[in-house]
């Protein structure tokens, strides 16, 4: 016989359920319950061994460690815009706990996402900052478990440069919300904080403008192209940045700035929906290049807000700019 358990065939019960794992819907009536971030900080107390000694769990109060409570409201604020701007629960849909380290090894002038958690650097303190100084870098980090569970964009090239822009979306996005900026309002920097006195720039990058955010004796020029004509084909290895993925990044990051100035209005929702649209939505084969990315970003803005409108002239027109398409 079937030797089931239960009164459906598998797949049936699979979609019964919902997709990542999620239990009934609620009855009719019944309002969803808004899911809650399940967050943990550790310290890696200048050491390399992750995650560490816990510092501060979900629901406790701040600790006497700046780095920490940073840590803490960073994570929080990453989870309530995917969670409150587009119903997602955690980085996986699945409720993810999000775990982070500060502290990691010593004068690291990092911060990175290890494939399960948040590592930060306490930076050098003569050109860097501590790394948890900045939410959108917090919600860059956190960006890329969120495209490693959807997209699941390559390391290298331009599916690498996607992936690489799609964090600082994302990232720039916890920071308007949580200053409650339009898109004509926000800085569209990202790590403002990071720099100290010392260095001639204002932050890592600028999606407004790829290659102006700093000129440094020391860190020398930002190397981010504004558009495709200044695209940088460099060798797919690590010691050229796997292809120049914090590179060319600068020509997506533009085309969504633009897109989000030229729908206007708050860009986690006009913008920023259809980016989390394409990301979620299942088209993209992991090595995507500009191209397939941007028309998919047209389709979803067709399909999401009225084919031909507005908000889709507004992403057609941002990746022309950038010269990804005709
Ligand atoms: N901060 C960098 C990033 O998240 C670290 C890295 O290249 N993995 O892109
Ligand atoms: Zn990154």
């Amino acid at each position: 016989g079937l030797g089931g358990t239960g009164l459906l065939p598998g797949d049936l019960r699979e979609r019964a359920r919902g997709p990542h794992g999620s239990t009934r819907a609620p009855a009719q009536g019944a309002a969803a319950p808004a899911p809650a971030p399940k967050r943990s900080i550790h310290d890696a107390q200048q050491g390399t061994t992750l995650p560490g000694t816990l510092v501060r769990s979900e629901g406790q109060a701040a600790v006497a460690d700046e780095s920490a409570n940073e840590a803490y409201d960073g994570l929080g604020q990453t989870f309530a815009l995917y969670a409150e701007a587009y119903g997602r629960n955690s980085l996986d849909g699945a409720g993810l706990e999000l775990v982070a380290s500060v502290h990691y090894d010593r004068d690291f002038d990092n911060a990175f996402w290890d494939g399960e958690q948040m590592v930060f650097g306490d930076g050098d303190g003569e050109y860097f900052n501590s790394f948890t100084d900045s939410i959108d870098v917090i919600g860059h980090e956190l960006t890329h478990g969120f495209t490693q569970f959807t997209a699941g964009f390559t390391y290298v090239a331009q599916s690498g440069a996607l992936n690489e822009s799609v964090s600082d979306v994302f990232g720039s996005l916890v920071k308007q919300r949580a200053l409650k900026q339009t898109a004509e309002q926000a800085d569209w920097l990202i790590g403002d904080h990071l720099f100290t006195d010392k260095v001639k720039g204002v932050a890592l990058r600028s999606m407004k403008d790829p290659g102006t955010a700093y000129d440094d004796p020391h860190l020398g020029k930002d190397p981010q192209p504004a558009d495709m004509a200044g695209y940088q084909d460099l060798p797919h290895d690590e010691q050229n940045d796997n292809g120049g993925v914090h590179i060319n990044s600068g020509i997506p990051n533009r085309a969504f700035y633009l897109a989000a100035t030229g729908i206007g209005g708050n860009a986690w929702e006009g913008a920023g929906q259809i980016w989390f649209d394409v990301m979620t939505g299942g088209g993209l084969a992991k090595d995507a290049d500009f191209t397939a990315f941007a028309e998919a970003t047209i389709k979803a803005a067709g399909a999401r807000f009225g084919a031909g409108g507005d908000q889709e002239d507004a992403v057609r027109q941002a990746w022309s700019t950038v010269k990804v398409l005709p």
